[in-house]
């Protein structure tokens, strides 16, 4: 990891504009990643440069959001339509939290640069973006941000109380509240994200949901089933809701005793129904919602299934069991 950290400063250091960017519907892992090494570049006094999709959904993004203006926190947002006008052939392009070229913001930038460097904590997929300078891909990392804490440590840099804030919470999302791929090196993390500042309770403010959209989780939850001994399912009604919603039905079936593997599947838009898969790590998910048309990791995968019904794709996807 040194050698990568070594590169990685000497890069940013040779660049006179790095943009960053990380996957589709973005998450805090991801966003409080950039804003952390965002805050490192502009100490090398670089200008550095931020694409986000101009409409965000997930709440705990949008609570970020309003902490940077509250906190007067300043940073350079770029847009798909403005983009354009900053990046060259020169500009270093930082991909983080994502390594498959067609799930990061925006697909197209990946070849508007030769500087690209990738930094993920993914189980790495044969589909990867190709042409770097550097990549770091290790899958033993909790999250992206457990590695640029890392890099935090080597720089002996340390960042906004609120960015700090911001990583415990990803941190906390992308372990399923430090359970899921959890090591002493992520508590460690933790800890020092603490001693930088990283405030609890502003963590929970940023963490807390809607009440109705709890209480409708809740409702759907209730109707859950045990497929066989270890995998549970949960299919929702006719209503579309947002593949964000499936994955976090997925996610919570994951505390019940016996539940090693989890699906929630429910219309995503009117014709399409997406299916969501998360494991404890024993089984891979991946491969069966790959076989579905969909993708992801050991033990977090999706897919959507176009012109089906829910009881069809429910059929699919246990024919697809049986067949594992
Ligand atoms: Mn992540």
């Amino acid at each position: 990891m040194e050698e990568t950290f070594k590169h990685l400063t000497k890069l940013i250091k040779n660049s006179q504009k790095i943009i960053f960017m990380t996957h589709q519907k973005m998450d805090l892992d991801g966003f409080a990643s950039i804003l952390a090494l965002s805050e490192v570049v502009s100490s090398f006094k670089k200008n550095s440069y931020i694409l986000i999709d101009s409409k965000q959904t997930n709440t705990s993004i949008i609570k970020s959001f309003n902490q940077l203006k509250k906190d007067n926190l300043n940073f350079n947002f770029v847009y798909k339509n403005t983009v354009n006008k900053v990046i060259d052939e020169n500009t270093l392009l930082i991909v983080l939290d994502i390594h498959k070229p067609t799930m990061v913001e925006m697909p197209n930038l990946l070849t508007k640069t030769n500087n690209i460097v990738v930094i993920d904590h993914h189980l790495k997929c044969k589909q990867y973006i190709q042409n770097t300078i550097l990549s770091y891909i290790n899958s033993n990392m909790s999250s992206t941000i457990e590695i640029v804490t890392s890099y935090l440590k080597y720089l002996n840099k340390v960042v906004h109380p609120t960015i700090a804030t911001m990583m415990l919470a990803g941190m906390e999302i992308d372990t399923n509240s430090f359970n899921v791929k959890t090591t002493s090196s992520t508590f460690e993390a933790a800890a020092f994200l603490l001693k930088i500042g990283a405030d609890n309770i502003l963590k929970q403010e940023l963490l807390k949901e809607d009440r109705d959209e709890y209480i409708e989780r809740q409702k759907y939850i209730e109707n859950s089933y045990m497929l066989n001994d270890n995998m549970a399912i949960c299919t929702l009604d006719n209503k579309v809701v947002d593949n964000n919603v499936l994955a976090q039905i997925a996610e919570d079936l994951l505390q019940f005793d016996n539940v090693e593997v989890a699906f929630c599947i429910g219309y995503i838009s009117k014709n399409k129904v997406g299916i969501s898969a998360r494991s404890i790590g024993k089984y891979d998910v991946e491969r069966i919602m790959k076989n579905l048309g969909g993708g992801g990791h050991l033990t977090e995968a999706a897919t959507q299934i176009k012109n089906i019904n829910i009881e069809s794709a429910i059929n699919v996807l246990m024919n697809e069991i049986e067949n594992e």
